[in-house]
């Protein structure tokens, strides 16, 4: 099913200077880019974003780092792609993510780790809502998708 999904290439992958890295990573597993900013997100947008994790022992810090400077927002669409961007990401830690996924190659850190996925159909459509007005998504498809995307 083709989906959309919210990443976005957190403070410290701009400050790595990886922000080309990881789009390439992205593009390159044959995702489709819908939408795309650099900004800075406010204290406002960064709890709207993190509003599940309010109230646990690492928001203070979470809230502090996604503010902390400038962020790559994407909404990225593809064949089922919250779940493949998930493995794409890999596990939440830098230090338990797998070889190969983002977080596995480029980071050792749980709370540095350069990007977020939305995690459900509900989360993508909530998050992509918060960081995106419906005119500021592309809706066309590029012709080259039939071979990336064709088939079973
Ligand atoms: P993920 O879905 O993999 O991005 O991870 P979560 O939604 O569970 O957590 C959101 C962010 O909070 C993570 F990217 C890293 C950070 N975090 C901590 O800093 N400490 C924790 O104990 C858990 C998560």
């Amino acid at each position: 099913m083709r989906q959309r999904t919210l990443i976005i290439l957190k403070p410290d992958s701009y400050q790595r200077k990886l922000i080309g890295t990881l789009l390439e990573r992205i593009e390159q597993k044959g995702f489709k880019l819908a939408g795309m900013k650099l900004m800075v997100i406010s204290e406002e947008l960064a709890q709207q974003h993190y509003a599940i994790h309010k109230g646990k022992h690492f928001y203070g810090d979470l809230i502090a780092y996604i503010t902390s400077g400038p962020v790559v927002v994407v909404a990225v669409e593809g064949e089922s792609a919250i779940a493949v961007m998930r493995k794409v990401v890999g596990a939440t830690a830098g230090f338990d993510a797998q070889p190969g996924t983002i977080r596995g190659d480029f980071s050792i850190s749980l709370r540095y780790n350069l990007i977020h996925a939305s995690d459900s159909e509900e989360s993508a459509e909530r998050e992509i809502n918060i960081f995106f007005k419906q005119e500021e998504l592309i809706d066309t498809v590029p012709v080259i998708h039939s071979w990336i995307e064709g088939g079973e």
